[in-house]
């Protein structure tokens, strides 16, 4: 795992996920003032430990700061790099909603990991939060590597960057398998129907009958990632719009809040080359056929719910840390996004009537997770020493014995 500028493990002192800090995340130039200020002036903790997505324990006081949100950090922390990706790539308005979410949910950077195979998008984990841990893997190998970091150490917030040749051509097992085995992380498919880095072959995310840069039609159906998601049992799943920030954020801030895999289908226009008429991922075209089934708040587990709609207006689901979401129908159809059933009739639908459906299209938050499923203890693999895990002689001794029957 590269890491290129994450807070050295030395700088930080070791420990458990219910203790975890603000003082943990050592301050970038120019975020010590803020940080000092908030500790002078700190009294005393008031957050819920839940997990390690920058978990626990802001202090009231240091959300007082002027612009430090919950653990201390000023937004700036969670920029990157400069982009180098072409200028109006959507890829680009994908990191600005990253890092406002990251920022006003508070994830802590000592424990996000930020995973991504190979494309335009998937240099995109370079721009935002730079001073964390990544990994750029092979073409859509991104979620096996993601599975094996999290089974080492399952404290790490997974956040995953792919395209939609990274997902649904070269990577479509192993994002099938990463569905499949419930894997907790937040995976982001940024969505522009072509492969944008080799210059503007279509991908499987096209639309049957979109036409290419050059003229040609795509004559092969479409693979709806949202669609084979659901069918697959994932435990959430949403379609956005790049353009769309107030859908984006907080869906990208309940997708912190699941435990499992949460998949986010971002339609995100390459101006380069599927940006024309008769694109069916143009900003023009998803603009104009964008139909929103939801308004949606995020409420994170550390704020009061306040119910500020009559009953039977908005529906409610409590995430794993404790965070809502609140669904406040809009569309024409009635969607019920803790139904599998009522997820597929209305994605098939808008396929039908040429729409895109953009919001929450299912969410179950009891499942199990890939290391419930396996039993993992709460103590990441990795932190288990030799002594721990050698068996004695007599266990030893037990499962040779086991062997020979
Ligand atoms: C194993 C392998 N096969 C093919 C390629 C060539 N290649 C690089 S990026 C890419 C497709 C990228 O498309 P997408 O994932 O949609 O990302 P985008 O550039 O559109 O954001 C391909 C085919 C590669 N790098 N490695
Ligand atoms: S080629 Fe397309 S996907 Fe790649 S950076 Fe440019 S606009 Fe974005
Ligand atoms: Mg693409």
């Amino acid at each position: 795992m590269s890491t290129p500028s994450q807070p050295r493990p030395s700088d930080v002192p070791r420990v458990d996920s219910a203790q975890i800090g603000p003082d943990e995340v050592p301050p970038a130039e120019g975020q010590k003032r803020a940080i000092s200020h908030a500790s002078a002036n700190s009294t005393s903790g008031v957050d819920q430990p839940t997990n390690g997505n920058g978990g626990s324990v802001a202090t009231a006081s240091r959300a007082t700061v002027s612009g430090a949100n919950r653990i201390g950090l000023l937004r700036d922390f969670y920029k990157g790099s400069p982009t180098t990706l072409c200028a109006g790539c959507g890829h680009n308005a994908i990191t600005n909603h990253i890092v406002k979410a990251f920022y006003e949910y508070g994830v802590n950077p000592y424990y996000l990991a930020k995973m991504s195979g190979i494309g335009c998008s998937s240099k995109a984990p370079d721009y935002f939060v730079s001073r964390s841990h990544g990994f750029n893997s092979v073409h859509g190998r991104m979620p096996s590597v993601a599975t094996g970091a999290k089974l080492a150490n399952r404290k790490l917030v997974l956040v995953g960057i792919s395209g939609d040749g990274d997902t649904a051509s070269i990577g479509l097992g192993q994002y099938c398998h990463m569905i499949r085995r419930n894997l907790d992380m937040v995976y982001i498919c940024e969505d522009n129907g072509v492969y944008g880095l080799t210059k503007g072959q279509f991908s499987a995310t096209a639309d049957l009958g979109s036409i290419q840069k050059g003229g040609k039609p795509n004559e092969y159906e479409t693979i709806d990632i949202c669609g084979l998601a659901i069918e697959l049992g994932a435990s959430f799943v949403a379609r956005s719009f790049s353009g769309d920030g107030k859908q984006v954020v907080p869906l990208i801030q309940a997708a912190l809040a699941h435990r499992g895999a949460a998949v986010l289908d971002i339609i995100s226009p390459c101006v380069t080359f599927n940006d024309h008429e008769g694109s069916t991922k143009s900003y023009a075209y998803v603009k104009e056929h964008d139909i929103e089934i939801q308004d949606l708040d995020f409420i994170p587990y550390y704020e009061n719910i306040q119910a500020d709609y009559a009953e039977g207006e908005t529906a409610d689901v409590k995430l794993h840390d404790g965070s809502h979401v609140r669904l406040r129908k809009l569309a024409r159809e009635e969607h019920d996004a803790t139904s599998r059933i009522s997820a597929m009739r209305v994605i098939h639908e808008a396929r039908q009537k040429g729409e895109l459906l953009t919001g929450l299209l299912y969410v179950n938050p009891k499942m199990k997770d890939l290391c419930e499923l396996e039993n993992l203890p709460e103590k990441p693999l990795k932190d288990f020493t030799e002594a721990e895990l050698r068996p004695s002689r007599h266990e030893f001794d037990a499962l040779m014995a086991e062997f020979a029957n």
